[in-house]
């Protein structure tokens, strides 16, 4: 052993006494986090069940308070999780305080008003779910800061301005959620730096432009993605056909236009599909009556086009919505729709389609709703995004029809 065996040791405790003494004297600590509750808590505009007012009292240790979990080696706060309260309020800068802070979880509360910038301090945030509040003003520029975060929620909001493309900065990110605001302007190019990304929920704004061509080819792990809707223009990206996991994919009510490549049958995942309430022309590549894992078609009310031929629903034995009406497509209803034993919508209507409705329909013992000729939608499609199963509902189903 040498000098530096002697020294070391010694080294380590000089550090250690000079940091020590700084961390007593600046550092945060607990008492920092039971601060910034406490001002949370007194920003707190309407508790209805009283339950911070009586449970984050200042007898009791701020790690024993409803709602927050402290780590057990540092001891400080970790996780926040007070969803569905019925809390109202505003959030304070102070809460930027919480540097221990992995999981903040305010959801279904009625927290309104901006965000503060001290939160950019919350760097160990790996969950952060603001969904279902009423808070207003620009998506932050500096969420882009939370470089350990997986999920971001901040869905049924009333967030306005852009997507920032900051947001690019969060490569860890598997969810992403902003549905139901009043976000404008294009898709940033930067969200195809979010490698990790499997849901990408858009749903529901004022989202304009075209989707940037390379933006999905490195998002291979995207499972769902939403962007119903919006008003987004142009052709599907070809990249988007790269992303071989896709299992939901829902592009319904834009402006898209252009024809659907074969690529399209490279989505081999894929269990519903939803196009329909776009622009889209020319006939459907066979290769999609090839994904054998497809439950939903929805491609109604675009300009498509082509002759049906009688053994294009060979492979799809768990059909259960086909949706086809107010295209063009001509030809005769193929005799092999009536092998998807599951099936239970069929939606024909407003084409250009002749001769009866097969007698084979009588094997479809699921069917609910055969509209051959009736103008008149009646359903809805849904994504649950709660339950951790895809599945899908609908709704205003007021009669069963068999017409053709
Ligand atoms: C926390 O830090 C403050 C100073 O910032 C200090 O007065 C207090 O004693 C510390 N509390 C604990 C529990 O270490
Ligand atoms: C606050 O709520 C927690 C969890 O329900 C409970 O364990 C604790 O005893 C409560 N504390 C007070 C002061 O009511
Ligand atoms: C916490 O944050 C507030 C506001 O950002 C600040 O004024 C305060 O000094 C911070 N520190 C502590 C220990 O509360
Ligand atoms: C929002 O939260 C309220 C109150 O918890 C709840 O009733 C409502 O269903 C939620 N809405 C959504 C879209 O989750
Ligand atoms: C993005 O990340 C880089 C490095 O990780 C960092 O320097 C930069 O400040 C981040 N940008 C934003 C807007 O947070
Ligand atoms: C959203 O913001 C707009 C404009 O600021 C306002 O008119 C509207 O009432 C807000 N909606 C909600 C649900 O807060
Ligand atoms: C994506 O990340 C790369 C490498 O980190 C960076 O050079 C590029 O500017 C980013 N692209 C966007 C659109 O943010
Ligand atoms: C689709 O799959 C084929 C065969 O696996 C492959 O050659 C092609 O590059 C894929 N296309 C896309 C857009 O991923
Ligand atoms: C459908 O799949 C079969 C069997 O895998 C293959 O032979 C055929 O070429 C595919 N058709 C299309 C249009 O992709
Ligand atoms: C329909 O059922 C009948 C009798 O059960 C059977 O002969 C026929 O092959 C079936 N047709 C189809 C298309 O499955
Ligand atoms: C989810 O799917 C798994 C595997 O397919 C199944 O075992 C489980 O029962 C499903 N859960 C619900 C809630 O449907
Ligand atoms: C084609 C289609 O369904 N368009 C609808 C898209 O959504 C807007 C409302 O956001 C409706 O007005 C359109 O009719």
């Amino acid at each position: 052993m040498g000098k530096t065996g002697f020294l070391l040791p010694l080294m380590i405790v000089v550090l250690l006494s000079t940091f020590g003494a700084t961390l007593s004297a600046d550092s945060p600590n607990i008492t920092t986090d039971r601060l910034a509750l406490l001002a949370l808590k007194s920003h707190v505009t309407h508790d209805p069940r009283n339950l911070l007012g009586s449970n984050w009292s200042t007898s009791a240790s701020v790690c024993n308070w409803i709602g927050v979990t402290c780590g057990s080696r540092h001891q400080r706060v970790t996780a926040l999780n007070i969803p569905g309260m019925g809390l109202t309020g505003t959030i304070q800068s102070h809460l930027g305080n919480l540097s221990f802070l992995a999981w903040l979880d305010i959801r279904h509360n009625g927290f309104h008003g901006s965000l503060p910038i001290e939160l950019a301090n919350l760097r160990r945030l790996k969950y952060l779910d603001f969904a279902n509040n009423s808070f207003s003003g620009e998506i932050p520029s500096w969420f882009g800061s939370f470089t350990q975060l997986q999920r971001l929620y901040l869905d049924d909001n009333n967030f306005t301005g852009v997507i920032p493309s900051t947001l690019g900065n969060l490569s860890k990110l598997e969810t992403l959620f902003l549905h139901n605001n009043n976000l404008k302007g294009s898709i940033p190019a930067a969200v195809g730096n979010l490698s990790n990304l499997k849901w990408l929920i858009l749903d529901n704004n004022y989202l304009s432009g075209h989707l940037p061509s390379g933006v999905f080819d490195h998002l291979s792990k995207l499972q769902a993605l939403s962007l119903t809707w919006n008003q987004i223009s142009g052709r599907i990206p070809n990249s988007l056909f790269k992303c071989k996991e896709l299992v939901y994919l829902s592009l319904h009510n834009n402006s898209l236009e252009g024809s659907l490549p074969i690529e399209i049958g490279n989505l081999t995942m894929l269990n519903q599909l939803y196009l329909y309430g776009n622009n889209l022309e020319g006939s459907i590549p066979l290769s999609l009556f090839n994904i054998s894992s497809l439950q939903v078609i929805s491609l109604e009310l675009n300009k498509l086009s082509g002759h049906l031929s009688s053994d294009m629903f060979d492979f799809l034995p768990r059909l259960l919505l086909l949706s086809m009406s107010e295209n063009q497509f001509s030809g005769k209803i193929p005799t092999s729709l009536f092998k998807c034993k599951e099936l239970e919508f069929i939606y024909l209507y407003n084409n250009q389609l002749e001769g009866t409705v097969p007698s084979e329909v009588a094997n479809l013992t699921s069917l609910k709703s055969f509209h051959g000729i009736i103008l008149r939608r009646c359903f809805h499609d849904y994504l649950d995004l709660n339950s951790p199963n895809w599945s899908w509902g609908y709704a205003n189903m007021d009669e069963v029809v068999t017409t053709m």
